[in-house]
């Protein structure tokens, strides 16, 4: 569940969060170089352990230059004048708030750390508090976010394991009626890979013709050979038995801020808000 804290916090009032380690690319860029690189493009720092002639194309397609991900941080700062701001949750799309605003929405299995990346996303706008719970099925709602007057953010709830029971209804009809959707994020565990409930949600998406993302999650918690042999074994499978499926897979880890960055980043772009991405 998604609580929007008052706007006193803002100021660094007694409700405000301070941003954590790593949140602002001004703190990733005082590491040293590998580990800088591994924060700001997890999925192209794994490459280089690929065996030499190896297939690389998969990984490479979005690498935006540090001026595009300084432009989309921005967007994720709050400030005087551009309020990140929790707008309601619902779980009928009649509840569902009317928004002309370009949207992205985070779908995934109950667990899988949906509502951790996006508190990870939103960690420089402190005053926003996602709640995220030990126990799977914590968020039973749809939570809409406005990112200024750019784009909005929605955290679903999750699939599989106590899942609400109405979860179906709710996605699924949000993904086929919501109009200004942009693109899903469907979140998949990094360390046991592609389980068949998300082949469920593939289907649901490949069915309605929805462009998609696989983002792959807590990257903190598998080896660097674990997470290479599910990276392989998904682009394999994004490449022979999906549509809709962006070929190049996101590597986050919410712990640590690895890849948060490049996402931020992607998700500006796809809502149209950076439509020049210069290569790095
Ligand atoms: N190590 C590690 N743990 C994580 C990461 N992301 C989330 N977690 C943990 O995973 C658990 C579930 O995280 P949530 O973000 O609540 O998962 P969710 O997908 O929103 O779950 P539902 O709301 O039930 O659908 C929590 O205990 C988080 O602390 C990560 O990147 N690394
Ligand atoms: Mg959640």
């Amino acid at each position: 569940m998604l609580l929007l804290r008052a706007a006193r916090s803002r100021t660094g009032g007694p409700c405000g969060r301070s941003p954590l380690p790593l949140a602002a690319l001004s703190q990733v860029l005082k590491l040293e170089r590998s580990r800088r690189d591994g924060v700001m493009f997890p999925l192209q720092r794994l490459a280089r352990n690929l065996a030499p002639g190896a297939e690389e194309a998969a990984f490479n397609l979005f690498q935006p230059g540090l001026p595009a991900l300084q432009r989309a941080e921005v967007l994720f700062t709050s400030g005087r004048g551009h309020a990140i701001d929790y707008v309601s949750s619902a779980v009928r799309m009649e509840h569902a708030p009317t928004s002309a605003l370009p949207e992205v929405c985070f779908i995934g299995r109950s667990n899988v750390g949906k509502s951790s990346l996006i508190r990870a996303l939103f960690s420089l706008a402190p005053e926003v508090e996602v709640r995220v719970s030990k126990t799977p099925g914590h968020t039973k709602k749809m939570n809409f976010f406005n990112v200024g007057k750019y784009f909005t953010l929605v955290d679903m709830p999750g699939y599989g394991y106590r899942a609400p029971k109405d979860f179906v209804d709710m996605v699924e009809a949000y993904l086929q009626e919501r109009h200004n959707l942009k693109r899903t994020f469907l979140l998949v565990d990094a360390v046991v890979g592609i389980q068949s409930t998300d082949l469920i949600a593939v289907e649901m998406l490949e069915e309605f013709g929805i462009p998609y993302v696989m983002v792959l999650t807590k990257i903190d918690r598998a080896s660097k050979g674990l997470l290479l042999k599910n990276v392989l074994g998904i682009q394999k499978f994004v490449k022979e038995k999906t549509q809709g499926c962006f070929p190049q897979l996101f590597l986050v880890s919410s712990v640590e801020f690895s890849g948060v960055h490049l996402l931020r980043c992607f998700v500006a772009h796809v809502t149209g808000n950076l439509p020049t991405v210069e290569a790095s």
